[in-house]
């Protein structure tokens, strides 16, 4: 391979073990997403929006070099309709993703209260009753699993209700529930608000495009107030609400003496009992029987998230990694679910000794092995799964681990977030507030989403999370954008060292980094929890729209990506996504999405290409935010003056001596 090459890989990624990994590839001449999307070019015309092929009249491609207006589809659809159309249509598919995974939760979750299941109980009793609360629910003198019962059948309904409102609705602030009233923006049920964007979409209904557009954002509120909210609350109360824990991401988590089985994609249930087999010393005894010295699970994607943050299983990275897992050779299988999951592994493995498992009844892969999941025999299916990993152990060849790890604790759910702001007793938002008020904290980025071999792997994710710490922004994330910071040894405390000097004043007084990984992209529920909570602890407005605060994806790919930023806009933010823009065929959109969608619910959606643009962008909207709050001018070094924070330590001992005298448990 020239030299020339080399770098052209190289450039490919910013994360080393990727481009060992991907010098093997080229070595080896083996296709993988970062070769095929040199040589595969996206259609210029799709790319934009502007292609309409939701009929057999056309595909109608509407791009002309002579204005917006210069072509109507076979049917006089306008380019503002189709491109309006195309991207209701992705939201469309991002909220069904999402919520189908939810609802897989939900039903586990039924399942365990109605103890049709032993594999799973509810470990996580406060936030059971935290969420009951949230609906009115009695838990006075009923068992937990009465409660859950309750719980899950109350929202279940969300999915097949047809009038009224979803039931996490309820948890936003009452300027955002009266906001969404007054322009029909809350959904009645998330497969409704689904099928109903569906139906206004095709041939012949809705050419309005201000009127579609409306209707994927309710589509995408029923995904982050309903699905992706109930994925997260009800993982939670099953398999635990994340606190910080230590673990690692890289290419090099596999172990080159024991059986490695990497599980992708996203739903929690299945992967908690591959957790579960995977310690059983029958299965451990089995593995070693085969000659290894034990079993290593590794995480990939948003699995990976989920069983990071509430066990600390390693991580072998997000989205772009998967092909490369298997080009170490060392792993024994590749078990999947939904989600993300690239057929390209079918063909990857041909090469190797990799088994690839297909698990879900809603995503099978040809060519792969097919053992069905179900959460009535969860605990037997995992040590089925394990076993055949066991198994093939023995047909192992040559391995190539790259031999670069990164430490990182991950594991910040709203609710640790509150408590490191007050210990159990005093947790609260105040002092996170009361530091972006004086100017210590600048404000506040959630910088999650994708990578996508269109853009060099993590490179953006990097860019950004780097610049905004240094600049005193406090940076949330989830999904694979976690991923590349974790990689990149940006989510460990001493990242602080990297930050300004106000955020980094507060990271060492809590002890926390100043980039927090709260897990998968159904987590990015969590980060609106999070703001409705700042936005009501007072001092920053009345609403999560006067925050100072951004969302960023900068390497998306995925409709799901796009659900994200609906609902996020919907909620309040500004929302800025990277690479292509799936709306650039029309101004008409653009506009609506940007100037409109501000002035209806406070939030916008651009697409920003340069990453100087993106981090411009982000601060000077930071800046208009802190403006409008009245709050001093940011500049690095100089504060104002507020409430001394408590450390951890400090926190600690006030808890003990509060214990002490109460005569309760501890945290
Ligand atoms: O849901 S960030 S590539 S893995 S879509 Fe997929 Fe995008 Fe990664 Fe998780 Ni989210």
């Amino acid at each position: 391979m020239s030299e020339e090459k080399k770098e052209k890989r190289k450039a490919s990624s910013i994360d080393p073990c990727a481009v060992d990994l991907l010098r093997y590839a080229e070595e080896c001449s083996i296709p993988t997403a970062f070769s095929r999307s040199d040589s595969l070019k996206p259609c210029p015309i799709g790319a934009e929006g502007a292609c309409c092929k939701i009929c057999a009249m056309g595909p109608c491609r509407l791009k002309s070099k002579d204005g917006e207006d210069a072509l109507k589809g076979v049917c006089g659809a306008s380019l503002a309709t189709v491109t309006a159309r195309n991207i209701a249509r992705m939201v469309a598919g991002g909220t069904a993703a999402h919520s189908d995974h939810a609802r897989d939760v939900a039903n586990t979750l039924l399942a365990a209260a109605e103890e049709h299941t032993k594999d799973y109980q509810i470990k996580d009793v406060e936030k059971l009753l935290a969420v009951a609360n949230n609906f009115g629910i009695d838990t006075s003198g009923r068992t937990k699993n009465e409660v859950a019962k309750e719980v899950a059948e109350f929202v279940l309904k969300d999915f097949g209700q047809q009038k009224g409102e979803v039931s996490f609705i309820r948890t936003a602030t009452k300027k955002r529930q009266e906001l969404w009233r007054e322009h029909k923006l809350v959904p009645r049920g998330v497969d409704r608000e689904v099928c109903e964007l569906m139906h206004r979409t095709t041939m012949g209904v809705d050419t309005d495009p201000e009127d579609i557009l409306d209707a994927a954002l309710r589509t995408s509120l029923a995904d982050g107030w309903s699905g992706s909210r109930i994925g997260t609350d009800f993982s939670d109360i099953l398999f635990g609400t994340p606190k910080p824990i230590k673990s690692e991401d890289s290419l090099g988590a596999f172990q080159k003496k024991h059986i490695n089985i990497v599980v992708h994609g996203h739903e929690p249930t299945l992967s908690e009992m591959i957790v579960v087999a995977s310690e059983m010393p029958e299965l451990i005894d089995y593995a070693k029987s085969k000659g290894a010295e034990g079993i290593n699970l590794v995480g990939m994607c948003c699995t990976s998230n989920e069983i990071l943050l509430r066990h600390g299983i390693k991580s072998a990275g997000g989205f772009l990694n998967q092909e490369l897992g298997v080009l170490t050779g060392a792993v024994e299988a590749m078990v999947v679910d939904v989600q993300c999951i690239m057929p390209a592994i079918a063909d990857v493995v041909k090469g190797f000794h990799t088994k690839l498992v297909t698990t879900s009844p809603k995503g099978r892969i040809p060519g792969a092995e097919h053992i069905e999941f179900d959460e009535l025999h969860a605990l037997e299916v995992a040590k089925k799964i394990v076993r055949l990993a066991c198994d093939n152990f023995p047909n192992r060849k040559d391995t190539r681990i790259p031999d670069y790890g990164k430490t990182m604790v991950a594991g910040f759910s709203h609710e640790y977030i509150k408590y490191m702001q007050g210990g159990r007793f005093r947790g609260s938002f105040r002092p996170l507030n009361d530091a972006i008020i004086a100017g210590r904290i600048r404000g506040l980025a959630g910088i999650v989403g994708c990578n996508n071999p269109r853009v060099d792997q993590d490179s953006l994710h990097d860019y950004l999370v780097r610049e905004l710490i240094a600049n005193d922004v406090l940076v949330v994330q989830t999904g694979c954008g976690a991923h590349a910071s974790a990689k990149s040894g940006l989510l460990r405390p001493e990242t602080m060292e990297l930050a300004g000097p106000g955020l980094r004043e507060v990271c060492e007084a809590i002890g926390i980094p100043p980039v927090l990984h709260m897990g998968s992209c159904v987590d990015n529920s969590r980060i609106l929890t999070v703001l409705t909570a700042v936005a009501q602890e007072g001092g920053l407005g009345d609403d999560i729209s006067d925050i100072p605060v951004v969302g960023i994806a900068p390497e998306w790919m995925s409709e799901k990506a796009l659900a994200i930023a609906f609902y996020a806009v919907a909620s309040g933010l500004y929302v800025i996504f990277g690479v292509e823009s799936p709306i650039a065929a029309s101004p008409t959109v653009q506009k609506i999405m940007s100037e409109g969608w501000e002035k209806k619910v406070g939030g916008k959606l651009e697409f920003i290409p340069g990453k100087e643009e993106m981090l411009a962008a982000t601060l000077a909207h930071i800046d208009k935010k802190r403006e409008a709050l009245k709050l001093r001018k940011y500049e690095k070094g100089k504060f104002g003056v507020e409430k001394v924070l408590m450390s951890m330590a400090d926190r600690r001992k006030l808890e003990e001596a509060a214990h002490a005298h109460k005569g309760v448990g501890g945290v």
